[in-house]
């Protein structure tokens, strides 16, 4: 990552209900080493959760629920800034002017609205369509320079520098830095744990297709011993694994919890059975995640605290979107008062 003095990270995680080691890995444990070196600012992004309905005390729920998850993982309030979009109005502002500089052609591209529309695309909602100029808006809105994001969001990212691209041209400025996406080298997307070729989501129907950060040592104990593997044993090359993508998951997911390449464990693991990589994975699991569960309960009885952290993190917010977004009118033609 280059960085310079200009450099800042955005980032946001919907609260869209329980967090899972995709979030995690693929999210929030980079979210953790960044801010140790470079200014970052973390969104609970409920304004892209209602894209699909949600149940108003639940979406509160899930919002501060998010907020004690980024907390949880070791995420720093006092040094981060971490608020939920929807209370910095600027957002949505910036969105608008967005969706004037997207083009329609641009957003029928997007395969995420494809995966989740389905075939009733007709009756999604606008909001779900648009999503992806709200995103731009929400790492442009604060001139970030690099988002960490799973590798699912990476079409999402090059739209936005498309769209940053644009608006620089169109009014002849030099506004918007291009941002670049910072995706995890060893795991850029977990899969699900029944199905390698889906991602591990919040949506999907079976809990044993996931690992919940609030699951109990039994539930993930339970959950890796019935992932979907092979019956062969570990094979030492990684092309072996080609034709087997839950097998070639759940080595993933072990090399990026024990911080190893992939070559090295299948180095260390070579000729093993499968179930030898489940009893290890499932340790390391519980010693990872459990501490993290118990922390986000912990912090889910004092709703105050929770709402506190959002409060700061929104009125710290709220400076540089206005500064931005005021600078963003003046740019566009807007008079304003
Ligand atoms: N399976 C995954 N592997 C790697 N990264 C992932 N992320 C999500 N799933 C995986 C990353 O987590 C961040 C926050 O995601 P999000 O909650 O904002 O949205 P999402 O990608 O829509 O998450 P889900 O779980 O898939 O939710 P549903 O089921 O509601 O669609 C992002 O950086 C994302 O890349």
């Amino acid at each position: 990552m280059n960085k310079s003095s200009k450099s800042l990270v955005f980032s946001g995680v919907q609260p869209t209900g329980n967090l899972h080691l995709g979030n995690y890995l693929g999210a929030i444990k980079n979210f953790v080493d960044l801010e140790k070196k470079i200014t970052c600012i973390f969104s609970v992004v409920d304004l892209h959760a209602i894209t699909v309905f949600q149940d108003p005390s639940e979406l509160k729920n899930n919002i501060l629920e998010t907020t004690a998850g980024f907390v949880a993982c070791g995420l720093d309030f006092k040094k981060s800034i971490i608020f939920n979009q929807s209370s910095v109005s600027e957002h949505a502002e910036l969105g608008w002017v967005l969706n004037c500089i997207s083009r329609v052609g641009w957003m029928n591209r997007m395969t995420q609205f494809k995966e989740k529309a389905g075939k009733n695309k007709e009756n999604a909602s606008v909001g779900l369509y648009v999503y992806p100029n709200l995103m731009a808006a929400d790492i442009l809105l604060y001139k970030a320079t690099h988002v960490p994001v799973g590798d699912d969001q990476k079409q999402h990212l090059e739209l936005t520098r498309d769209i940053a691209k644009k608006f620089n041209n169109d009014f002849k400025v030099n506004f918007f830095p291009i941002p670049e996406p910072l995706i995890q080298k060893n795991i850029s997307r977990v899969m699900s744990l029944r199905d390698g070729m889906k991602k591990m989501s919040k949506s999907e129907d079976s809990d044993y297709s996931r690992i919940d950060l609030q699951d109990s040592e039994d539930e993930i104990i339970k959950k890796i011993k019935k992932a979907k593997t092979d019956s062969l044993p570990i094979p030492a090359k990684l092309d072996d694994l080609k034709n087997k993508p839950e097998a070639l998951n759940l080595l993933n997911i072990y090399s990026s919890l024990t911080n190893k390449s992939i070559e090295k464990t299948m180095e260390n693991m070579a000729g093993k059975d499968f179930s030898k990589l489940k009893n290890e994975l499932s340790d390391v699991l519980v010693a990872t995640i459990c501490p993290i569960g118990k922390k986000i309960k912990e912090l889910k009885n004092d709703n105050q605290y929770l709402q506190n952290i959002l409060k700061d993190g929104t009125n710290r917010a709220k400076i540089i979107a206005k500064k931005n977004m005021d600078k963003i009118k003046e740019i566009v033609g807007f008079i304003s008062y």
